[in-house]
């Protein structure tokens, strides 16, 4: 089905301390992204890049927190461009840092409400995102937008989360690096966490379409958020948080071809892209590539069903 892609560019950097993400956006349009949404028949709309004014410095009980005027700033600015794109079509956010997903899912969650319909979130990272600012160690809010989504406390002066995802609404797959706090807070929700672990026994596979038949049997609307560190570094070397062991080329590229063949995702993230720390762009190209996958380029027309 032809969809109309709203790209939105997301130059957030302040969710961590190394420069360079906030090239991403710039990058993926190099790298062709339009063209590569294009050449399957759909339609693009790109709506340049989102700014922020420049922010005065706010505290934080955790001394560690930097960059939270800054963050805030991009999380309100990006869930209101995300929610008036979300009404014309499928959002496509360029990042910027995995922050960006504080006002990128917000922005959903108030479309779904307005939509009456139930979001669900795939997270596919290494990391678990599951901070608060009040938990992070390293102060890099980009570890903390899956426990926004979940409305987990300890946000202010965050705005509170529009109608908070409940876990059972929320997959991560590719999980690979989870800090102490992350892992006790995860205990008692009911996030399904296909780690690497899990995925070596039984592929990406099955997982991935046992969560998308819940979204499908629940009429969902489905953001993806797709962290460059999903990807194994040997591939995707142009990110600041690389750890071994990750999803690969093919690995990828199929979660992309089923999330294509169900039909379901509605909006999602392009994150962690540091174009800075790249070779000649294969980074960033195998991003795009990934999203000609979800968008439905394929090798052959066949059905779901495997032959
Ligand atoms: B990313 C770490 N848990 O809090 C922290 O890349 C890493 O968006 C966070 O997944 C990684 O700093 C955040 C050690
Ligand atoms: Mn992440
Ligand atoms: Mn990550
Ligand atoms: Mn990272």
């Amino acid at each position: 089905m032809a969809q109309t892609c709203i790209l939105i560019g997301a130059p957030v950097d302040s969710g961590q301390k190394r420069a360079g993400a906030l090239m991403g956006p710039a990058a993926y349009r190099v790298a062709g992204i339009a063209a590569a949404i294009e050449e399957l028949g759909h339609k693009v709309i790109d709506r340049g890049d989102v700014a922020i004014a420049p922010c005065a410095p706010l505290p934080h009980p955790n001394p560690a927190v930097h960059h939270l005027a800054e963050t805030l700033a991009w999380t309100e600015a990006l869930a209101r461009a995300g929610e008036a794109a979300a009404a014309e079509g499928m959002p496509v956010f360029l990042g910027g840092d995995h922050s960006l997903s504080l006002g990128s899912v917000a922005g959903m969650a108030a479309h779904a409400e307005t939509a009456g319909r139930p979001l669900f979130v795939l997270w596919l990272d290494a990391h678990t995102d599951f901070h608060t600012p009040e938990s992070t160690v390293s102060g890099n809010l980009h570890g903390t937008p899956v426990a926004y989504i979940a409305g987990r406390p300890g946000f202010a002066p965050f705005p509170p989360f529009p109608a908070p995802v409940p876990g059972e609404r929320i997959a991560m797959l590719g999980i690979r690096s989870v800090d102490p706090a992350e892992k006790s807070a995860l205990i008692p929700e009911e996030i399904e966490i296909a780690d690497m672990r899990v995925l070596d026994e039984r592929g990406f596979g099955a997982p991935l379409r046992e969560f998308l038949d819940r979204v499908r049997a629940a009429n969902g609307l489905l953001h993806v958020s797709l962290d460059v560190d999903f990807l194994d570094p040997s591939i995707a070397p142009a990110v600041g948080t690389t750890v071994p062991g990750g999803a690969t080329f093919r690995e990828a590229h199929l979660v992309m071809e089923l999330l294509h063949e169900s039909g379901l995702v509605t909006s999602l993230d392009l994150v962690e892209l540091n174009p800075f720390l790249d070779e000649r762009g294969r980074t960033a190209k195998l991003m795009v590539d990934l999203v000609g996958s979800l968008m439905g380029r394929k090798v052959f027309d066949r059905p779901t069903r495997s032959f």
